[in-house]
């Protein structure tokens, strides 16, 4: 493998917390719009694999390189999986957490697990694959704690803190992004 690979995102924070998974592997990640893509494909799937492989896929087709796409998540048991794949459209940015606390409000305690997803997709010129990863033991919590991380995190209960609460080191050491990304390690690392 190319040790160059591309990600095909427009989110910042998860090209940062990618990049900080991946550099002990000695693999060089650059956003799609350092490759020349400016392009927002269409999340038209219905699951996570699906809106991961269209926007490898894209992304890939613009720019010819090796090229990864990670579509992510918040699954909450108390309301059957939503927000799920469309946790990004669920609220305005910055006014997620709020709202699910206002739609969790009353929800016990013992009912309120909930895991992040994601899968990665991986395409370049003849292979292309998907890998997955989630959390374990969360909870949505009662209100917003911490400053760190984006979207959801400050809502993101694992044991008595927050992902928000938590250094990007700590965060990266157990998110699914963190899970996702080593598997796909594993499944590239006779070409690194
Ligand atoms: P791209 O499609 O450009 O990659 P996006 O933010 O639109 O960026 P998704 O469609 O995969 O990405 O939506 C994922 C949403 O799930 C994201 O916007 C957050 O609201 C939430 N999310 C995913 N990972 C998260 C994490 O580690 N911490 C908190 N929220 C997260």
């Amino acid at each position: 493998m190319q040790k160059k690979l591309v990600m095909a995102t427009n989110n910042a924070n998860k090209l940062r917390e990618a990049r900080e998974i991946l550099a002990p592997l000695g693999i060089e990640l650059i956003s799609q719009k350092e490759a020349g893509a400016y392009i927002e494909p269409e999340e038209n799937g219905t699951t996570f694999a699906e809106n991961a492989l269209i926007k490898a896929r894209a992304v890939f087709a613009e720019t010819g390189l090796p090229t990864i796409a990670d579509d992510s998540g918040l699954c909450v048991d108390a309301l059957d999986g939503r927000p799920g794949v469309y946790s990004a459209r669920y609220a305005p940015k910055g006014e997620e957490c709020a709202k699910l606390l206002e739609e969790m409000k009353d929800i016990p305690d013992e009912k309120r697990g909930a895991s992040f997803q994601c899968v990665i997709a991986y395409v370049d010129a003849d292979t292309v694959f998907t890998v997955s990863g989630a959390t374990i033991g969360g909870k949505i919590g009662y209100e917003e704690r911490g400053t760190n991380g984006f979207g959801y995190d400050p809502v993101f209960m694992c044991g008595d803190r927050t992902l928000a609460e938590m250094s990007a080191e700590e965060k990266n050491k157990i998110s699914h992004r963190a899970v996702a990304l080593n598997g796909l390690y594993e499944k590239l690392k006779e070409k690194v």
